[in-house]
């Protein structure tokens, strides 16, 4: 992605800024948080890379209460740097990116109702706090996280925001670690979700493929359904490696290569096992 030489005329990122209010959040809501955070918690103890548990210790998001925003940016901002900025929702690309080249993550306020426990197509305080923010305590993760912005305000320039949208996708949302005690999750997709913490590592269906740049930005994706294909990095320092060349090459080699649709393996492909099923 890198050398930030491209990078189009200044995003005004104002418009979709917004404040948290935590003051203003309900208990009714604090519960359903609470519900969320119980049961995921212990879901994710033995599932996610152990560098996800770290940063959830180390910014006390905790069972008690939709996490406020001042609170976590103290500890992340001593910790890495980065800092939550409140937004409104899904913001454009150019924005997303802004944000992130700058360190800054965007999170939404809202908190998804009790009949959407278990599914939400959009971001909300959740996936965002609970999923996304405990990645960026790492400092090789937290790196990443400002070149794939820096690296998307240059894909806008370059027509490459689909590649790059599938190697976000296939990382930073639905992304399998390969660690010594087995395969672990660090996709703030798959953390939020319930049934996705299971499904990712332990069934049979899905393809667990290894890392491969190219081939990531080949594959299609859906976001409406449980994923068919994961794509599995053997460390964070690998991803950030793989990802720091100049992409415009690579988007112009894409553009005369096929697609791959995420039930299909190909040749070359390493594959990995899905883990033995976990009692809890
Ligand atoms: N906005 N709030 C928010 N959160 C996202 O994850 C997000 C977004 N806007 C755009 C976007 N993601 C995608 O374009 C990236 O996956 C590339
Ligand atoms: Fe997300």
């Amino acid at each position: 992605m890198a050398a930030a030489d491209k990078i189009p005329a200044q995003t005004d990122v104002a418009p979709y800024l917004t404040e948290q209010r935590w003051e203003g959040y309900r208990p009714e809501q604090h519960a359903i948080w609470r519900t969320l955070f119980h049961r995921q918690a212990a879901l994710v103890q033995r599932r996610a890379v152990p560098a996800y548990l770290d940063g959830v210790a180390a910014l006390s998001v905790s069972a008690d209460s939709i996490p406020d925003f001042r609170i976590v940016n103290d500890m992340l901002g001593r910790r890495t740097g980065w800092s939550v900025t409140p937004v409104t929702g899904l913001v454009p690309d150019d924005v997303f990116f802004t944000l992130l080249a700058s360190r800054r993550f965007p999170a939404t306020c809202f908190i998804r109702r009790e009949d959407q426990l278990d599914y939400l197509q959009e971001p909300d305080v959740f996936h965002d706090l609970f999923g996304h923010v405990p990645l960026l305590v790492n400092p090789v993760f937290a790196d990443y996280m400002q070149a794939y912005g820096e690296g998307g305000l240059k894909a806008l320039s370059l027509g490459g925001l689909g590649r790059l949208a599938r190697l976000y996708w296939y990382n930073v949302e639905f992304g399998l670690i390969a660690t010594e005690d087995g395969l672990r999750i660090y996709g703030a997709g798959i953390l939020s979700s319930r049934s996705e913490t299971i499904y990712a590592l332990e069934d049979e269906r899905p393809h667990r493929v290894g890392f491969d740049l190219m081939r990531i930005m080949r594959t299609r994706f859906r976001i409406d359904d449980l994923q068919q294909c994961y794509f599995v990095i053997d460390s964070f320092a690998q991803l950030f490696a793989a990802t720091r060349p100049d992409f415009a090459p690579l988007y112009a080699a894409l553009d005369r290569q096929p697609d791959v649709e995420p039930t299909a393996t190909e040749k070359g492909d390493r594959l990995f096992a899905p883990v033995a099923p976990l009692s809890h």
